[in-house]
């Protein structure tokens, strides 16, 4: 594979070569990760800049419906979307966003939009650092919005705020008692929630429950990255198609002040540093399982165990033959 022709060919905007190129950043193979890192090199140079989006929400709350929607409504206006998952358990009927093509079928059909399931790995760790990849790549390719979707399990949002710009917590009208099923951790990384259902028999739940997160931000301690009035939550209704420019000019709103004010590339050059920290540890620990390395350390564990070494001094002998090897 040539990876400078697909470097030009996903900065063209190939739609091909993009899913090519996405694919070679999921492979785990020690080859195609020396050719993901040289591609990745390539397209740093592309000085494109799209909107990540991060969009998190329990299972049921309307993820799928909100992207078809919101993503066409984007189209709409002439804008290129690229949606991508990270799901930790995507082993799943294939991943969250295309187990339910149905959902999504306009945006799928959009000659405009490019929608990828999550890459089917075990680990969360190792589907967030190829995630994040790919939303490089799509930001390369020229989108002008990337949706990351995860589903609300915790440590997923925290991997995919590391990958945004922006992150929206989609949420389900509800009593007043569920308000606190939400952890004060998501909501503190949220800077938009929208509450989703706003229409029919839900619509007055919907808005007291807005009311309620509304009154919630408001007491979370001020972030220097939001102006004045942020974060906000809002109403919104995925299948009548209520509320989405509303949604789309708070979060363009907020991403321009962000920008004026230095806190989009500050939190972008925070992210490089978060991502690289990343891949050193990663690498590392691949290296202890490494034929040699995996070896030694079953040998060292032993002598341990029989008493012949003690922990600290097997584990520094360990660590001098990494650095050796
Ligand atoms: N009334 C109403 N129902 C909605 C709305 N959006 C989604 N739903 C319904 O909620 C259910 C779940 O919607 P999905 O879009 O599949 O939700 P999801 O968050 O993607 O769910 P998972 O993929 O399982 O995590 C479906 O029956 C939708 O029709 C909305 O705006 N109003
Ligand atoms: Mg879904």
């Amino acid at each position: 594979m040539d990876i400078g022709q697909l470097a030009e060919k996903v900065i063209a905007g190939d739609r091909r070569a993009l899913a090519r190129a996405v694919t070679l950043v999921e492979s785990s193979r020690a080859d195609h990760r020396e050719m993901a890192a040289e591609l990745m090199e390539l397209l740093r140079a592309s000085g494109r800049e799209a909107v990540r989006i991060g969009l998190s929400g329990t299972p049921g709350v309307g993820k799928s419906t909100f992207i078809e929607s919101f993503g066409m409504m984007l189209t709409g206006q002439g804008l290129r979307v690229a949606v991508l998952a990270v799901d930790p358990s995507s082993a799943r009927s294939g991943g969250s966003i295309l187990g339910d093509k149905t959902r999504m079928e306009k945006l799928s059909r959009d000659p405009n939009a490019f929608i990828r399931p999550s890459p089917s790995q075990s680990q969360l760790g190792g589907v967030a650092r190829r995630s994040r990849e790919a939303v490089a790549l799509c930001e390369a390719a020229g989108f002008d919005v990337v949706l990351v979707e995860t589903v609300g399990v915790g440590q997923s949002e925290t991997m995919v705020a590391e990958m945004t710009d922006l992150f929206v917590l989609l949420l389900a009208p509800a009593g007043g008692d569920e308000l606190q099923g939400v952890k004060r951790g998501i909501m503190e990384m949220a800077d938009l929630i929208l509450v989703n259902k706003a229409d029919g028999a839900l619509k007055e739940t919907a808005t007291r429950t807005c009311a309620d997160y509304a009154g919630a931000l408001r007491l979370l301690r001020k972030r220097p990255q939001d102006p004045e009035g942020y974060p906000k939550a809002m109403t919104v209704s995925a299948i009548e198609e209520q509320g989405l420019e509303g949604a789309w000019e708070t979060m363009s709103e907020l991403v321009d002040w962000r920008r004026a004010h230095g806190h989009f590339a500050r939190n972008r050059a925070d992210q490089a540093r978060f991502w690289f920290r990343e891949e050193v540890r990663h690498g590392l620990l691949a290296r202890l399982d490494e034929g040699g390395a995996k070896a030694r350390m079953a040998a060292l564990a032993e002598a341990v165990a029989l008493g012949e070494a003690a922990p600290a001094a097997a584990a520094r002998e360990m660590l001098e033959s990494l650095g050796r090897g």
